[in-house]
């Protein structure tokens, strides 16, 4: 778990906004990419993280929008975490983008991607969207399957009174009915990025994987 320096309570854990007194031993750098069909709420879980992770901002950060709030290019922010190993230091910076949406940019959306330690899978849980959560997904795996890049699938939107079941979502997907993977992650994370419920969670568990895969390698 990611904590900032708001909650120092939580210090045993290995993240933290806050520097310590033991030496910094690296600066690593990680790109985080917030993927995802148009309008399932990817632009919302950024300023959700924003507000979350206020003390430990680098920037202010930049969102990028048409007249009518969809994105046109994308949001993009800086983060700065430490993680203590033992008695070494990191000091983390992950950058947090999110891709456009809107199928008319397939171009820029690829472009963003590029570079990506990892992604976080926003899609959404109006039936309706099925179709347009598949082909977003497929349009992810073909652009990820090479490079071994992390990601956690996200069902946002849960508060909606027709939402799509889990079960279902999963079966669509073609994803394990389990809730959880060997790793304690959970195979979908259910949201509702308006009000913030689980954006932070989700965003933790893709970090403490891509962490893993850094230090595995
Ligand atoms: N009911 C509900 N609405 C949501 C939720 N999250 C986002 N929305 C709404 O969905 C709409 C689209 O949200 P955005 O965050 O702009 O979606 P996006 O994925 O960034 O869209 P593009 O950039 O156009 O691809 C907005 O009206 C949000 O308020 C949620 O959890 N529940
Ligand atoms: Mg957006």
């Amino acid at each position: 778990m990611i904590v900032d320096s708001k909650d120092k309570k939580k210090d045993k854990v290995a993240i933290s906004g806050e520097s310590s007194t033991s030496i910094l031993k690296e600066v690593l750098q990680f790109k985080i990419v917030y993927w995802g069909p148009g309008e399932s709420g990817k632009t919302t879980n950024y300023f959700r993280l924003r507000e979350k992770f206020d003390g430990v901002k680098l920037n202010s950060g930049y969102s990028i929008e048409t007249t009518d709030g969809r994105t046109l290019w994308q949001d993009s922010i800086r983060l700065s975490f430490y993680l203590n190993l033992k008695d070494i230091k990191f000091n983390i910076i992950t950058q947090i983008v999110t891709a456009t949406g809107q199928e008319r940019f397939l171009s820029t959306r690829e472009y963003v991607l590029d570079g990506a330690d990892g992604v976080v899978f926003v899609a959404d849980s109006d039936p309706e969207k099925m179709e347009q959560n598949k082909r977003s997904f497929r349009e992810l795996i073909s652009f990820t399957q090479d490079k071994n890049i992390p990601y956690v699938i996200q069902l946002n939107k849960r508060d909606i009174e027709t939402a799509i079941s889990l079960k279902d979502f999963k079966k669509e997907l073609g994803l394990p009915q389990a809730e959880v993977y060997a790793d304690n992650t959970l195979v979908v994370y259910p949201t509702v990025a308006l009000e913030g419920d689980s954006v932070r969670l989700c965003f933790e568990d893709l970090m403490m994987q891509i962490i893993f895969n850094y230090f595995k390698e």
